[in-house]
């Protein structure tokens, strides 16, 4: 299949990107290096040392036989040059990555606030007008996240997908169907809960073929693919903007840094490997006749309560712990059942979190310690204004 990557030099999408292409397909990655520029601006690095994209396609395009063709392009900015690209490439399947994805970042300040919620929303649309415009059955694959609709769900399932409802209005039962309804905890989080509605419309106005990939907290670095050369290394972002929790702590356990942990830690949040979302990407792609309309599926393997975590760790590194006052306004005390229920159903076999992969992503986070900036990893973006 031929395949528009859109972000694919980020954390998730050069990973999937790999993934795709060692599968056979034709890859096309779209990405303006945006994330590479915003660490320059935070003066921070991925913890791993990871080469130019040039560079890394050169080396991917010399060890595969299908190569990956790249083009920069700010996706949300110029989509006169997106849409040149959709009509000559003619892809069958669009993953989109291209978003600002950090919750704290998000926060910072109103400029942060304004680029995230223009950035997002803008490369959705001029994705989903360009389908609706050049080929309609193009099946666009977008990379959601499970904070949606908040975490608390008390003992149910997190729902899959649209909601069959009765709306009481007054005397009348009116038989609807509904997205769960949103309940976001950032300003990033918020973007992915409108982006749901740009798919909702999309598909009622111009019939389009949309799954958007309720995606959890993603861990882990690097995949069978990145593992080939050194110049396709992923990335292993530990910031307190850009780190996500679970490479944090294993980052900080590594460096003798006491584990950053936000309030009591009893919250809790959906998990998954880097290795498993390439396989997820891979699966949502190939089964391009089973999607129809829209579809939301739930892309996690596992949930883990965030002091477990924290001593699952300590226990293997005997790292200190400490609680920081939450810089977020959240919920510290959820319940969330959550399971893979689609994706399980097109072949994913989980990767669930072992001391030994812990010790294995502590070797990786050991070797590179020496490129942290220590400065940068507590976390100082506030929710209050
Ligand atoms: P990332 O920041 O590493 O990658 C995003 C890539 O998109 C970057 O390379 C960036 O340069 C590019 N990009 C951003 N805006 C662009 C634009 N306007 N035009 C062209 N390129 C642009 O992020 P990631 O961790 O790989 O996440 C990818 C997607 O997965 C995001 O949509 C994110 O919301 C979602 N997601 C990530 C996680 C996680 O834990 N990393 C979890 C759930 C969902
Ligand atoms: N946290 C700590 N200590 C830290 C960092 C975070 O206790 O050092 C806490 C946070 O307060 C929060 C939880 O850990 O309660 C998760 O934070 P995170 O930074 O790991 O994840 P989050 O901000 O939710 O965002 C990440 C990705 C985002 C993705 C989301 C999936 O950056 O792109 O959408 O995970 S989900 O959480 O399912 O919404």
């Amino acid at each position: 299949m031929k395949i528009i990557v859109l972000g694919g030099d980020g954390f998730c999408g050069w990973a999937s990107s790999l993934r795709l292409s060692n599968r056979g397909h034709d890859v096309y990655i779209v990405d303006n290096l945006s994330r590479r520029k915003i660490d320059k601006k935070l003066k921070v690095n991925s913890l791993t040392p990871i080469s130019s994209i040039h560079k890394r396609l050169e080396t991917w395009n010399s060890i595969n036989k299908k190569k990956i063709k790249y083009k920069n392009i700010d996706i949300a900015k110029n989509a006169k040059e997106l849409d040149n690209l959709i009509k000559k490439f003619k892809p069958d399947v669009i993953v989109h990555f291209a978003e600002q994805r950090s919750a704290p970042y998000s926060m910072k300040d109103l400029s942060c606030r304004n680029y995230t919620i223009s950035n997002n929303l803008l490369t959705n649309n001029n994705v989903l007008y360009s389908i609706a415009k050049n080929n309609k059955k193009i099946h666009f694959i977008h990379l959601g996240t499970m904070g949606v609709y908040g975490y608390d769900f008390s003992k149910y399932l997190v729902p899959e997908g649209y909601y069959k409802a009765k709306l009481f209005i007054k005397d009348n039962v009116i038989n609807t169907k509904i997205l769960h309804p949103a309940s976001p905890g950032s300003i990033y989080h918020l973007t992915k809960a409108q982006d749901e509605l740009l798919f909702q419309f999309y598909n009622r106005m111009y019939n389009l073929k949309i799954t958007d990939l309720h995606q959890g907290v993603v861990w882990g670095t690097n995949t069978k693919e990145t593992l080939m050369h050194k110049d396709l290394c992923n990335r292993y972002d530990y910031d307190g903007d850009y780190g996500t929790v679970l490479n944090r702590f294993i980052m900080q356990a590594a460096m003798n840094f006491p584990l950053t942990l936000h309030g009591k830690g009893t919250q809790v949040r959906p998990f998954i490997n880097i290795n498993n979302t390439a396989d997820c990407i891979a699966l949502a792609a190939e089964n391009k006749k089973k999607f129809k309309d829209v579809n939301i599926y739930n892309q996690l393997t596992e949930t883990h309560k965030l002091i477990d975590l924290a001593k699952k760790i300590q226990k293997i590194s005997k790292c200190k712990i400490i609680h920081y006052k939450n810089p977020r306004i959240e919920k510290e005390n959820n319940t969330l059942i959550a399971k893979p229920i689609g994706l399980i159903s097109l072949g994913l076999k989980p990767i669930y979190l072992s001391d030994k992969l812990i010790q294995s992503e502590m070797e990786i986070a050991k070797k590179f310690s020496y490129r942290a900036n220590k400065k940068r990893i507590i976390a100082k973006s506030q929710w209050k204004i």
